[in-house]
């Protein structure tokens, strides 16, 4: 090996590297949206896990989500003398400094310069922190400065209280924890401090060895204040000084000559015998590919036997890995198989007819219904949760508030800044790992389920649902089939809000920033008791009934008018799909549709009018403006894209219209759908097949033969991404993993199948589950909490999170990219919300996503 495989340097990527090291400096920012999302500053790869991350000049001791981060001013790589240079800026104090990272051998060092003092208001407060995985560092013994130690696997180290005064501002202000009337903040201790510290002693692929000879090293555990904390080594910089203040030797230790174990990627869920088996594997760029790799048969007996060799076919590197592939295609017979790859072995799986049976099941009967709001939810002997919300929803006044939510200078409502608004506590669904109601993501959900229910007409009935008691219960049939109550569910919510404020709410959210972060029942996420101001905060009133702490939900109300359309295209095929089992309910919703796509109508386009700009987000929502590739010339695209701006202002949204043709028959919306819908997919093919293909079930042949051209040229587009990446899937590089792409992907596949058989073929179908079920890079588990034969992930970002859990058929997010080449999904660490959490408008699109896949099994 040569020199750089010995020492740190610096790669093409603008970042440190040896065989088994990774050190990253700012390739990932702190990013304004949520704060700290544990993803930025200084990071280390360590033997292919993201162990370290946070490295950075924090104003804690331990940071939380919502501690203020800094801002990212310059970066500088300069390969001449191995370093990497970053600004850093507190705007709330003004306060600057520098981070310089050297190679030094096999060790780098991380110094702190500053050109003024530390800020007054931040003596003492100011450090550099850095910050490591605790579930790849718990139960690791660590020596510091001779001392031995074991990292603790749950929290428990000591805590001192500090005056609030002293505490640095958090995000906008708002404060994430509830002193209880003490005016006093929890600050932790550390666990140890000193001057060289070696962590994981006893975990050669974990070791790292850091030391400072001008500083105090102090160890802590971020987990005393909040559940998703990581073990934070941090040193307080000197006040009065400028200069290089603090400087740090950081060494991660190297396994020599170690080379990443394959990952094979493969479908846990299975297989059907006729269909295309291929297994990706994910290889170490040092690895030298095998010629072969083996497909094993379990005998009933338990022991096993060859059932077939292939040979390994090259496909190539993308980003940081090397990828070859095994196909198996030709093995038919029904049997339980794993791959051998050399010495790695997988575990095993089915190859047989039912395979995909059940692969919503979980989805519909145990994830939805948990998530139903203002429902008491029981199954078997345990209680998911009680009811929550009773005491309603308070106007929300004018506020910059968190989770990306506002309230503009007025309610927009005849209500005042928190006066109840009645009626809101009924129906709904939980947004995703909290317990707010996004109103864009019910309108989804109810969306997703009507058109399960029409395309599919699923009967099944798992799920007691009284409205009348408020109370579901799981896997007791009551004679009803669930998606129907699903339908009902959100639909009561969203008519109320339109019923009783006027118009959609953008969401129903938390008041206050430390119940909003909230694990546990949600019913205990406020009192109950009505908010009175005339109280004192903890106190009761005598009648029992209102309390002095502000804790009651919000309803932000600021007007939306493409919200409200959205809502009335919902209403008219919610009214439809109720007909006939709750016909109070789709009268009322069929009313709400058309008075509010009336008046959000009138208001679009007095906004329009105003500001252009408007009508550009529009485009942008539904995809006209998109990212993906134009067919047309630029010429015929600029004229293109006018003549379909036109017709949106004089004839609505063209998907819009498809749905209010479906859910009222009226032929005037069709004739408006079939005017866009060429244009459209001119513009944006991949955007729009979907739209095109929904159309199908309402239109003549001509129609779909008009179509035809698209749908090839829709199956190059499919067949592409077979030279695009080794998965045959698109990939999202977001700061949120692209789950929802995938699927929706993989539904316009199914249905472009379904309709043109003879040019999509039956093949491409397995794409999107191989990589659900674990054909993935990372890890091969599946990215469906219960589903996947032998390994379905383990923990996700669900509200029971801390419990490092999962809620039964959640689909997660996926694979994390981290700038500038490296996926994730950590299986151990469910705090990332951007590759483990769940939301309801994914996990409906999921069951859309499985309902088809399973109708194009099940046909043929
Ligand atoms: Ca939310
Ligand atoms: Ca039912
Ligand atoms: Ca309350």
């Amino acid at each position: 090996m040569g020199a750089w495989a010995q020492d740190l340097r610096l790669n093409d990527l603008g970042y440190f590297e040896r065989q088994g090291v990774n050190v990253l400096v700012f390739s990932n920012n702190f990013n304004g949206g949520f704060n700290d999302e544990k993803n930025s500053g200084i990071e280390i790869i360590h033997h292919g896990v993201r162990t370290v991350q946070g490295g950075a000049i924090r104003l804690n001791n331990t940071p939380e989500q919502w501690d203020l981060v800094p801002r990212t001013t310059s970066r500088k790589v300069d390969p001449e003398k191995q370093t990497i240079e970053v600004g850093l800026r507190y705007n709330d104090y003004d306060f600057d400094s520098r981070i310089v990272v050297t190679a030094k051998g096999k060790a780098v060092e991380i110094a702190v310069w500053l050109d003024k003092p530390v800020p007054e208001k931040l003596a003492g407060e100011a450090g550099l922190n850095i910050e490591f995985l605790p579930s790849q560092y718990w139960l690791k013994t660590f020596t510091m400065d001779g001392r031995l130690g074991r990292l603790p696997r749950y929290a428990t180290s000591q805590t001192v209280t500090r005056p609030n005064s002293e505490k640095p501002r958090q995000f906008k202000g708002f404060r994430t924890y509830d002193d209880r009337g003490t005016g006093r903040f929890i600050d932790p201790l550390p666990i140890e401090k000193g001057h060289d510290l070696t962590l994981a002693t006893d975990a050669p692929e974990r070791l790292i060895h850091i030391s400072s000879d001008d500083a105090e090293l102090q160890l802590f555990d971020g987990r005393m204040l909040a559940q998703n904390g990581w073990f934070v080594l941090r040193s307080i910089l000197p006040s009065g000084k400028t200069g290089k203040v603090v400087s740090w030797t950081v060494e991660p230790h190297a396994i020599p000559g170690w080379i990443r174990e394959p990952n094979i990627g493969f479908s846990q869920v299975g297989y059907i015998p006729g269909q295309p088996k291929v297994a990706v594997i994910e290889l170490d760029k040092q690895d030298q590919p095998l010629p072969t790799a083996t497909l094993m048969r379990l005998r009933p007996d338990g022991t096993s036997e060859k059932a077939y060799e292939g040979d390994i076919a090259t496909w190539g590197p993308y980003y940081k890995y090397n990828y070859v592939k095994f196909d198996f295609s030709s093995v038919w017979e029904p049997g339980v198989y794993f791959i051998q790859y050399g010495k790695t072995r997988t575990n095993d799986f089915l190859i047989d007819e039912h395979v995909y049976d059940h692969i919503t099941d979980a989805t519909t009967d145990v994830w939805v219904p948990i998530h139903m709001n203002h429902m008491y939810v029981n199954e078997g002997y345990r209680t998911w949760h009680g009811e929550p919300f009773k005491e309603g929803y308070l106007q929300a006044p004018p506020s910059d508030h968190f989770d990306l939510h506002s309230q503009g200078a007025t309610t927009e409502t005849k209500y005042k800044p928190l006066e109840l608004i009645p009626g809101l506590n009924v129906g709904g669904f939980f947004d995703a790992g909290d317990f707010d109601i996004e109103t864009s993501s019910n309108i989804n959900v109810v969306q997703n389920f009507i058109r399960t229910w029409e395309l599919f007409h699923p009967q099944r009935d798992e799920t007691f649902v009284s409205q009348e008691q408020r109370y579901v219960d799981l896997h007791r049939p009551d004679g009803v089939p669930d998606i129907l109550q699903f339908i009902e569910h959100g639909t009561l919510n969203l008519v109320a809000q339109a019923e009783q404020i006027g118009h959609m709410s953008q969401t129903l959210s938390n008041s206050v920033l430390d119940n909003y972060h909230h694990l546990g029942d949600a019913a205990s996420i406020t009192d109950g008791l009505h908010y009175d101001p005339s109280l004192k905060p903890y106190e009761v009133s005598a009648d029992g009934k209102r309390s002095g702490t502000p804790d009651d939900m919000w309803a932000f109300t600021t007007r939306s008018p493409q919200l409200d359309l959205r809502a009335a295209t919902m209403f008219a095929a919610a009214s439809h799909a109720l007909k006939g089992y709750n016909d109070d309910l789709a009268q009322r919703a069929l009313k709400q549709s058309k008075r509010l796509m009336q008046e959000a109508t009138e208001l679009s386009r007095q906004r329009i009018r105003r500001n252009p700009q408007v009508q550009a987000d529009f485009n942008w929502l539904d995809g006209t403006e998109g990212r993906n590739q134009s067919n047309a010339p630029d010429k015929k695209r600029q004229k293109l894209m006018e003549r379909s701006r036109k017709n949106r202002e004089q004839l609505g949204d063209m998907a819009t219209n498809l749905q209010l043709y479906g859910a009222t028959q009226e032929k005037s919306y069709l004739d408006n759908f079939e005017k866009q819908i060429w244009d459209a997919l001119e513009l944006n093919l991949a955007s729009n097949m979907q739209t095109a293909l929904d159309a199908i079930p309402y239109m003549d042949e001509a129609y779909r033969k008009q179509l035809r051209p698209y749908v090839v040229q829709y199956n190059d587009y499919i067949k592409n991404f077979d030279q695009q990446n080794p998965y045959g899937v698109p990939i999202g590089l977001g700061n949120w993993a692209g789950v929802n792409m995938v699927l929706n992907f993989g539904i316009a596949v199914n249905y472009a199948h379904l309709y043109y058989p003879d040019i999509v073929n039956k093949d491409e179908v397995y794409r999107v589950a191989n990589w659900l079920y674990g054909c993935h890079p990372y890890h091969n588990y599946s990215f469906v909490a219960v589903v996947g034969a032998a390994r379905p992930k383990q923990v996700f970002y669900g509200n029971n999170r801390a419990d490092f859990s999962f809620i039964p058929g959640n689909v997660a997010p996926g694979l994390l990219f981290r700038q500038p080449d490296h996926f994730e999904n950590f299986d151990d660490w469910p705090f990332l919300w951007g590759q483990n959490e769940g939301t309801i408008a994914g996990n409906t699109q999921y069951v859309i996503f499985g309902s088809a896949f399973k109708a194009v099994i099940e046909r043929e």
